[in-house]
């Protein structure tokens, strides 16, 4: 309990009321989940297929290198889907999780020539989890992969130098 209790003060602190959303541990929820901590995908929208599972809201305005959630916390095995909203009237963005911490350097540099390929740099597969299509200005894009085991995966913007301001983490938890 006081475990919980922590983790929700942390992101209010942090984040304000939007993280809270991602914040209630699913074990807070008496067993039920989804719990009010969790949003999830309306049936009427059409872009979620149906085994999306949770998804999380990220978005990026004006000229800010930043996400504007820089911390997700998941359960290890759980599908997770990320609809990045690229609400920048300028930058393309994308999303980018990566194995570890000395993941986000050797493939923010790789990326910086792979604009063919949409700055994924095919040869730093190996320390890469799961990416976004880039978004340009005004787009919104998704990825949905299964969260990997317990661990933190750092996520980076690879267009264009980003991934030393445009970091955040997943935190993967049993
Ligand atoms: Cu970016």
């Amino acid at each position: 309990m006081i475990f919980q209790v922590e983790q929700r003060k942390h992101y209010f602190r942090l984040r304000g009321m939007w993280l809270v959303a991602f914040s209630v541990p699913a074990m807070a929820c008496s067993g039920a989940y989804p719990g009010p901590g969790v949003i999830q995908p309306s049936e009427s929208d059409p872009s979620v297929p149906a085994d999306s599972g949770r998804v999380v809201e990220i978005q990026t305005t004006g000229i800010d290198l930043s996400y504007s959630v820089a911390e997700i916390e998941a359960k290890a095995g759980e599908t997770l889907t990320i609809r990045y909203i690229n609400a920048s009237e300028t930058l393309p963005h994308n999303i980018v999780f990566v194995e570890e911490e000395g993941d986000i350097r050797p493939v923010g540099i790789a990326a910086l020539k792979a604009h063919a390929n949409n700055y994924i740099p095919e040869d730093e597969m190996d320390r890469i989890i799961a990416y976004s299509e880039l978004a340009h200005p005004r787009d919104t894009v998704e990825l949905t992969f299964t969260v990997p085991s317990p661990g933190v995966y750092p996520y980076i913007c690879t267009y264009s130098g980003h991934f030393t301001m445009m970091q955040g983490r997943l935190i993967s938890t049993e």
